[in-house]
């Protein structure tokens, strides 16, 4: 892996939220299309990773493999180098969901990734406290491994859609390893909503063709900070698709 460093850090950021407070200049927008997913465990490999590609990704994805190994405080540390979304597929009753995305929120998260399942009280929820902490929900319509149409099926993941934007919610994470899914589900959002799709590279889903979708960013994690090269290896997904976008 290549040493830390080439990143500058996004020194004036204000990385923990309050409720009510503008928190705009924290939001992610589309630059690159590329999230990284941060799934080592540590947070010395993480920060590590996190300076070698963070000027080159819109965000970086996190979620329980790094939380439980180090904590929340994990993700003022990274906000450094790139907006932070917590992935913990927050799946509960309304006020439960509440409590969750309090804590992601106050940690510095910029968006939270959220169950559509648990119904329209629950994710309406999440998207309650995310407005008033100026973060942003993402609902997963359809999983990406192999399984993840077994009950996300056509009927429900477009149902989960519909309902993500009936919500208020900022987007949907629909499957790279699909494209005819992300393109279906689009077409169900229409252009407001944003899309993230994971399983580009170690999961077999190509970045061009889940952009050519409707996807507005891919996400790849294994295949970055595995890599003996984290850094040329997101340039290459970058370079794959910054036509395109
Ligand atoms: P990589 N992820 C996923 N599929 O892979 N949040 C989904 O349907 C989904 C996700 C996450 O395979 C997964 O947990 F909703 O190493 C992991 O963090 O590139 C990342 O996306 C994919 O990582």
């Amino acid at each position: 892996m290549k040493k830390a460093g080439k990143t500058k850090r996004r020194e004036k950021l204000k990385v923990g939220r309050t409720k009510g407070e503008d928190m705009s200049e924290n939001v992610f927008e589309r630059k690159s299309g590329m999230i990284l997913a941060l799934d080592v465990t540590d947070e010395a490999s993480a920060l590590e990773v996190a300076a070698a590609v963070g000027d080159l990704v819109d965000a970086v994805k996190i979620g329980y493999p790094l939380v439980l190994g180090t904590g929340l405080s994990v993700v003022s540390k990274l906000a450094k180098y790139a907006p932070v979304i917590a992935d913990f597929k927050v799946a509960d009753i309304p006020n439960t969901n509440r409590l969750i995305c309090e804590h992601v929120f106050k940690a510095g998260c910029a968006a939270v990734i959220v169950q559509g399942f648990t119904g329209p009280d629950s994710l309406a929820e999440c998207v309650k406290t995310a407005n008033e902490y100026g973060g942003k929900v993402f609902a997963v319509a359809e999983m990406s491994h192999p399984g993840g149409d077994h009950f996300f099926d056509d009927r429900v993941s477009k149902e989960i859609a519909a309902l993500a934007k009936k919500s208020g919610a900022f987007g949907i994470v629909a499957p790279a390893t699909r494209p005819d899914r992300v393109k279906e589900l689009r077409a169900v959002i229409g252009g407001e909503l944003k899309i993230i799709s994971p399983g580009v590279g170690s999961q077999g889903g190509s970045a061009a063709d889940t952009i050519k979708a409707g996807a507005d960013w891919v996400i790849a994690g294994r295949s970055i900070y595995n890599a003996k090269d984290p850094r040329g290896e997101a340039q290459k997904i970058k370079t794959e698709i910054e036509k395109l976008i």
